[in-house]
């Protein structure tokens, strides 16, 4: 697979996320930046992924971690500068490696010059309509136009002061754009052309499915608004003009060779909604983010894959299999908490979601942590995703089997979830710890001063340094399987974009599959070490019991 050579490459291409102020710092001033991802593209090199994508590297207050954009087509002076991006797009595109940058399309920040120009401006003005600007309501005029809520908590409508409020789903420093109004469309083609321009391969789209909104008057009330089916109808999420707008997109990467890609940030309930999104019409691929939701249970996972296949199948596109990103708890601690088992208090909801939230709150002591078989999970998992037809993503840091950082103090919080919601949800920092590259230093070599949220002791352990001088490590457990991964495909040839996989019998507990020659097994849940299927053994998340059998917990890819 070659970037230049291949415009289908992202179908099955590992694609390895970076929080860009949390990756490596050059300068010292304990926030990661461009040049610092750029001394690192050895590491990714010899990690063996085909792309990087990159969350937020704008122009932020970073009210929500860079999701707050000031300016689309610019990069953070804090960060670096545009000529630093170009160097960095260099390097990466000579190693091997494709570029996806994060566009947010649903929200700007407060600080955006529309967004202040819309403040300055009277009720009813063109600079306010590029924003979605309602009277406030009530015997006064003082009330917000509804009761409903935003994502981190607290009213979606903020007051300006002059009876006016304006809508966001997300903190009020996340003011919606206006989708209906055509200055805002053209506006985003030109930012994908912008960066299209400067050479990135493609796009992942914050929110996806959340741009076009109809408020139009009677407004549902927050009770009528939760319980409505997310589609055509919903005043806010998965709206049928969203076709038209991304069709428009489409335009846009077509019109480079090869064609820029997009995969669409979509939470959608339905699967056949979900496809639209992932059409070549569209947006050519959506996010499924399933198995972030799932406990590490061999049943659950087989429905994930089935109906995530599906979806695939009915977009033409291929499926994206993710363990963790920047808004979850990391996988390697989810996976570490007791299963949810039948009555136990947060079975029937979603799975770890609200668990994890509570264990968090705990600092991560209750329920206790168990860290040897959550890794060995959070292996196996992997191992099993990576099998899939498809593509995955890897959040940086995974590649070291790092935890959850749950101990943080409150004074160093800096996710809006936790100023938002207090005593609820402390919010996401703790997969946001800036990444340990040496054992020892001020921030574990991340850079040369003090990082920005502080780093545990433990990280010295699983740092890059002392991680690649041990063969039993994760790190080279994630280089092993992805290079076997490469080899594997090419093995497949042309049937690898089929996308097909055949189960095969397996004991309760164990799931078996296999593409061409290339078998993956997993047991998920049998205490007593299975039988593996004849065949040469290819890779192992963790140690075979007698060179053969897989214990607990544990993946093995074999030809056959
Ligand atoms: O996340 C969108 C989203 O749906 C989040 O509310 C998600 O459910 C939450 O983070 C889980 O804890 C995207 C980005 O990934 C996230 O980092 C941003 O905060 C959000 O959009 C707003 O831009
Ligand atoms: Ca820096």
């Amino acid at each position: 697979m070659s970037l230049t050579s291949d415009p289908e490459w992202w179908r099955d291409a590992v694609v390895y996320q970076i929080y860009p102020r949390s990756f490596a710092d050059s300068n010292g001033d304990g926030i990661g930046d461009l040049p610092g991802i750029t001394a690192k593209v050895p590491y990714l090199q010899k990690l063996g992924v085909d792309a990087v994508w990159l969350s937020p590297f704008y122009p932020s207050a970073l009210a929500d971690g860079g999701y707050d954009v000031d300016d689309y087509r610019a990069v953070d002076p804090k960060i670096g500068t545009l000529e630093q991006f170009d160097t960095m797009v260099a390097a990466l595109h000579a190693a091997g490696i494709g570029v996806i940058v994060d566009i947010v399309p649903n929200h700007s920040s407060n600080q955006h010059v529309w967004f202040q120009e819309a403040l300055a401006s009277p009720k009813g003005s063109p600079a306010r309509n590029r924003y979605i600007f309602r009277d406030g309501v009530g015997p006064n005029g003082d009330q917000p136009p509804t009761d409903w809520r935003a994502a981190f908590g607290g009213s979606v409508w903020e007051p300006v002061g002059d009876g006016q409020f304006y809508l966001h789903l997300f903190t009020p420093e996340q003011p919606d754009w206006n989708w209906d109004n055509p200055e805002v469309r053209a506006d985003f083609l030109e930012t994908l052309r912008f960066w299209s321009d400067r050479g990135v391969d493609g796009f992942r789209i914050d929110v996806a499915s959340a741009l076009a909104k109809d408020l139009a008057e009677p407004l549902p009330d927050k009770a009528t608004l939760d319980a409505m089916k997310t589609g055509p109808n919903h005043p806010l999420y998965d709206r049928d003009e969203l076709v038209e707008i991304y069709a428009e997109w489409r335009q846009v990467f077509n019109s480079y060779d090869p064609p820029r890609f997009a995969v669409g940030e979509v939470w959608l309930e339905d699967p056949a909604r979900t496809a639209r999104y992932a059409t070549s019409q569209s947006l050519g691929q959506a996010f499924n983010f399933d198995l972030l939701r799932a406990d590490f249970r061999a049943s659950d996972f087989k429905a994930i894959v089935a109906t995530n296949l599906e979806v695939a199948e009915m977009a033409e596109s291929s499926s994206t299999w993710v363990l963790s990103n920047h808004d979850v708890v990391r996988h390697a601690s989810r996976y570490g908490l007791p299963l949810t088992v039948p009555g136990a208090p947060y079975e029937g909801q979603a799975p770890t979601w609200d668990r994890d939230r509570q264990w968090l709150l705990t600092r991560g002591t209750q329920p206790p942590e168990d860290m040897v078989l959550g890794l060995s999970r959070a292996k196996a998992a992997t191992a099993f995703i990576l099998a899939l037809p498809g593509s995955t993503y890897v959040y940086q840091g995974e590649e070291l089997g790092l935890r959850e950082v749950a101990d943080l103090p409150d004074t160093a919080r800096q996710d809006p979830t936790f100023f938002r919601s207090p005593g609820y949800d402390v919010g996401r920092d703790g997969c946001r710890v800036p990444i340990p590259w040496e054992p020892a230093g001020p921030s574990f070599g991340f850079g040369p001063g003090a990082a920005h949220l502080p780093q545990p002791a433990w990280f010295a352990g699983h740092s890059v340094a002392v991680e690649a001088a041990e063969p039993a490590s994760t790190l080279w457990f994630y280089r092993q399987a992805l290079a076997a991964r490469r080899e594997l495909l090419a093995g497949l040839g042309a049937s690898a974009a089929a996308g097909r996989l055949e189960w095969l019998d397996a004991p309760d507990g164990v799931l078996h599959f296999r593409r061409g020659t290339w078998h993956c097994v997993t047991n998920f849940a049998v205490a007593e070490p299975v039988e593996l299927p004849a065949g040469e053994l290819v890779l192992a998340s963790g140690d075979l019991s007698d060179g053969a059998r897989l214990p607990e917990a544990t993946t093995a890819w074999l030809r056959a």
